[in-house]
């Protein structure tokens, strides 16, 4: 692999046209960005040439994402329907002789990394950029050694990985809910199977990057690494899961999507990690309760592993198996016939081994079971609808879904109400907040002809009146988003 740098430069300045790389920029940037994006990738390879002199290398890019509609259902084994977008990480980078990532980024907020390839890598302090890829070493290195791969040659990884010397830069707004931690796992993976000569189908790649995204503690599903590797430009993908399976749907015309940020940070500290993981282990209680309960009911045994394993049949007698009120652990252990601490030790363990405490208002799980069923007919309902155009059939869902995650998931905060709201009243056929939530950004439906004065008119309904802080870059903050190609690598 590989390409010389001084050839790749004049081909990102326009001397020497590649018909690939004009494409590559044409499909995953907007045409008034591509020469910005161009000149990126000049200061990535510029960059890798004076750390690595006269070395050969390879592009890549992974995309964020916006969802459009299906939150917290991915983990729940209900579909999403995202797409990815024009914001992403770029790297320039080649192989190592040895089993060293040696990491570079272009913006000194995130300083250099370097980690070995080892059989159990161990993670930095939580939050670390270094961890994203360190999860997608590890996810990697797990699966070729479980495929029985030969191992060991000459001072390499066991299992015969050669680490890789990259420089890297971002441009997804972090901790806004667009995926930039999924983006660094599937960046670092591509790059590693490049290096090493390797590859794997993407649905089984974005399934593996799922699982080992959770190495840096979060509990999540497969949505966002899916997003990131198998979208496809002018595309959204109503994503199913267990197993992966992707249909993908264009976009509407006449139509754009907008992303919003809120400015409030959704950044993935110990806290924020206990906020999102309070709900997949709320669904996990659910599920254990349902089971009970329909075995009771049933005289039998119930295969049900996740809430999106419900057949029709059994709705009925779960939508009444559960109450409305708060559930303590006392109760949930009761109905399951076990001890407070086998049912704490069996389903709210965080991934460091440690309890995740009992919430005070206790586990909501009649609420987050109404959600995450309500929301995965609403995907359904959502492709239907963007196959038949209709843009307000689909504003009005997406409508439904902020309200349900703001009263039944409870991840939705003041400010992405209040944004939500004035995206509808200026315009919006529909406006929700999209990814984990708890702050980030939100997405709006918005008819192209509207779209001028709904930029304006968020600007000073939201940034200027009701958050009172202007945007630092506005560009950043609320812009119309491009559905792109899924991540690649280029030479
Ligand atoms: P973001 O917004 O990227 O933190 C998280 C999960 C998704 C999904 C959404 C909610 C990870 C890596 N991502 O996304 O799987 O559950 O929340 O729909 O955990």
């Amino acid at each position: 692999m590989g390409i010389d740098a001084g050839t790749l430069l004049n081909m990102l300045r326009g001397a020497g046209p590649s018909t690939a790389l004009r494409r590559f920029l044409s499909d995953n940037y907007p045409p008034a960005e591509q020469g910005q994006a161009a000149d990126r990738y000049s200061r990535l390879v510029e960059r890798f040439q004076a750390l690595r002199p006269g070395a050969p290398l390879a592009l890549v890019r992974a995309p964020g994402r916006i969802n459009l509609i299906g939150e917290h259902t991915d983990y729940n084994g209900l579909p999403v329907f995202p797409f990815a977008i024009h914001r992403d990480l770029a790297a320039a980078f080649s192989p190592r002789e040895d089993a060293r990532m040696v990491l570079h980024n272009l913006d000194p907020a995130y300083p250099p990394r370097e980690f070995a390839l080892e059989a159990a890598i161990p993670p930095y302090v939580t939050g670390d950029w270094g961890n994203y890829l360190k999860a997608a070493a590890q996810g990697l290195l797990d699966r070729f050694r479980a495929g029985g791969v030969p191992a060991a040659f000459g001072g390499l990884h066991p299992e015969g990985f050669h680490g890789l010397n990259a420089v890297i830069h971002g441009d997804i707004p972090p901790a806004a809910g667009l995926s930039s931690s999924s983006a660094m796992v599937v960046l670092g993976a591509l790059m590693l199977l490049a290096a090493n000569k390797r590859s794997l189908p993407g649905p089984e790649l974005a399934t593996l990057l799922a699982r080992a995204e959770h190495y840096v503690g979060t509990q999540g599903g497969g949505m966002d690494q899916a997003a990131s590797l198998l979208s496809r430009s002018g595309m959204a993908l109503k994503i199913d899961f267990f197993p992966l399976r992707v249909t993908p749907a264009p976009l509407p015309a006449g139509a754009v999507f907008v992303a919003a940020d809120s400015l409030v940070k959704a950044a993935k500290t110990a806290e924020a990690l206990d906020k999102y993981n309070r709900r997949p282990i709320e669904c996990r209680l659910t599920v254990a309760v349902l089971k009970r309960r329909l075995a009771e009911r049933f005289g039998r045994e119930v295969n049900l592993e996740r809430l999106g394993d419900l057949t029709p049949d059994f709705r009925p007698e779960a939508d009444r198996a559960l109450h409305p009120a708060p559930y303590t652990l006392a109760e949930i252990a009761g109905v399951l016939g076990c001890s407070p601490q086998e049912a704490a030790r069996t389903f709210c363990l965080r991934r460091d081994g440690s309890v995740f405490p009992e919430p005070t208002d206790g586990f909501k799980l009649y609420q987050r079971y109404r959600h995450v069923i309500e929301e995965g007919a609403r995907v359904q309902q959502a492709l239907a609808a963007m196959q038949a155009g209709d843009i307000e059939a689909l504003g009005g869902l997406m409508n439904q879904s902020h309200e349900s995650c703001r009263a039944l998931y409870e991840i939705s905060c003041p400010e992405l109400d209040a944004l939500t709201r004035i995206a509808r009243q200026s315009g919006a056929d529909g406006s929700r907040l999209t990814g984990a939530g708890f702050g980030g950004c939100t997405i709006s439906l918005v008819r192209e002809g509207r779209l001028p004065a709904f930029l304006g008119e968020v600007t000073r309904a939201y940034y200027r009146e009701f958050l009172k802080k202007a945007p630092e870059d506005l560009a950043s903050t609320l812009f119309a988003c491009q559905a792109v190609n899924g991540a690649e690598t280029l030479f």
